[in-house]
C-alpha cells in the first residue's frame, strides 16, 4: 500500500500517531507537502464526511479523524507557513457564527501565512461584529470566512451587511469558503471573492491587496 493510502487509511481510523509518523516519513521522502495534504489527509477526511453523512460512523469517529487530521497538519505546517519577512497585508479570518468546524479555515491560514499575509484568526463561532470590529481595530484589508455548515452559512452575509452599514464595503474586502459555499452563493451575499481551497483564496487574496 502506498505512503498517501496509508496516510488516508491511519486517519479514517483516527490513529493519530500512525498519522503523525507516516506524514513525517513522506516529508522524510521529499513528497510535496500539498500532494501530503490532498492526497493523504484530506482524501482520508472526504471519505470520513461521506460515511458520516450516510450514518456508517458517528460523531466520536468524527473527533477522532479530526484529532489525526491536526497530528498530520502539525508535521506540514512549518513547511506550509514558510512565510516571507514581509508582509504582504493583513487578514482577518474566522469560522462564523454557530460552527465549529475549523480545519478549513486553518488550512487557509496557514497557506495565506506561506503566502506572507498577516493572519489574525477568530478561531470558531465568529460574530459578524467581531469580524468588523477586529478588521477595523487591525487595520486588516480582508475579511476571511469559513462555514461548514448549510444552516448557519448565511451569517456570512450579515457580515457584509455590517461592513455595508459602516461604510466599509470598499476598504475590507469580505471574502468566503467551505464546503458547501459556492460562487453563486458568494455573488448572492455581495462577498468580494470565493475559495474553493487554500491556493485558490490565496490567489484571491493577492488579487484583491
Ligand atoms: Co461536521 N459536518 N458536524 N464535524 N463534519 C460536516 C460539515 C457534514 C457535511 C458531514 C456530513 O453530513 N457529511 C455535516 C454538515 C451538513 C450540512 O450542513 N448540510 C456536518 C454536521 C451535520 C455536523 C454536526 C451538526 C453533527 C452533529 O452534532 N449532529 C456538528 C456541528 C457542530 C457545529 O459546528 N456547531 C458537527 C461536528 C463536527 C466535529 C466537531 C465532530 C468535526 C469538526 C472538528 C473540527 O473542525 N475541529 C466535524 C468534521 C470533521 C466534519 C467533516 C467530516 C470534515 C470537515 C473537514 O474538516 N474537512 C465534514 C464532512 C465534509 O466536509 N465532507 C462535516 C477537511 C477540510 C480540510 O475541508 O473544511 O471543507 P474543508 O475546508 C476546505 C475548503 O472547504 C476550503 O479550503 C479548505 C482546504 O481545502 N475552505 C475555504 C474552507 N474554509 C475556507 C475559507 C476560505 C476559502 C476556502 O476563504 C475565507
Amino acid at each position: 500500500m502506498d505512503l498517501m493510502t496509508r496516510i488516508s487509511d491511519s486517519l479514517q481510523r483516527g490513529d493519530n500517531d500512525a498519522v503523525s509518523r507516516l506524514t513525517a516519513e513522506a516529508l522524510d521522502n521529499d513528497l510535496d507537502p500539498q500532494v501530503i495534504l490532498d492526497d493523504g489527509l484530506i482524501a482520508g477526511m472526504d471519505v470520513i464526511g461521506e460515511r458520516f453523512r450516510i450514518h456508517e460512523i458517528f460523531l466520536p469517529e468524527v473527533l477522532l479523524a479530526a484529532r489525526a487530521m491536526y497530528a498530520g497538519l502539525d508535521r506540514i505546517e512549518p513547511l506550509l507557513a514558510a512565510a516571507g519577512s514581509v508582509s504582504r497585508g493583513k487578514v482577518v479570518i474566522g469560522t462564523i457564527q454557530g460552527d465549529l468546524h475549523d480545519i478549513g479555515k486553518n488550512l487557509v491560514g496557514i497557506m495565506l501565512k506561506g503566502a506572507g499575509f498577516q493572519v489574525i484568526d477568530l478561531g470558531n463561532d465568529v460574530s459578524p461584529e467581531a469580524f468588523v470590529t477586529t478588521a477595523l481595530e487591525e487595520k486588516a484589508q480582508v475579511i476571511g470566512m469559513s462555514a461548514l455548515l448549510t444552516t448557519t452559512m448565511s451569517v456570512m452575509g450579515q457580515t457584509i451587511e455590517r461592513l455595508e452599514q459602516e461604510g466599509l464595503r470598499d476598504e475590507i474586502h469580505a471574502i468566503v469558503g467551505g464546503a458547501p459555499v459556492s460562487e453563486d452563493f458568494a455573488n448572492q451575499i455581495g462577498a468580494a471573492g470565493y475559495g474553493y481551497d487554500g491556493l485558490s483564496a490565496v490567489e484571491l487574496v493577492k488579487r484583491l491587496v
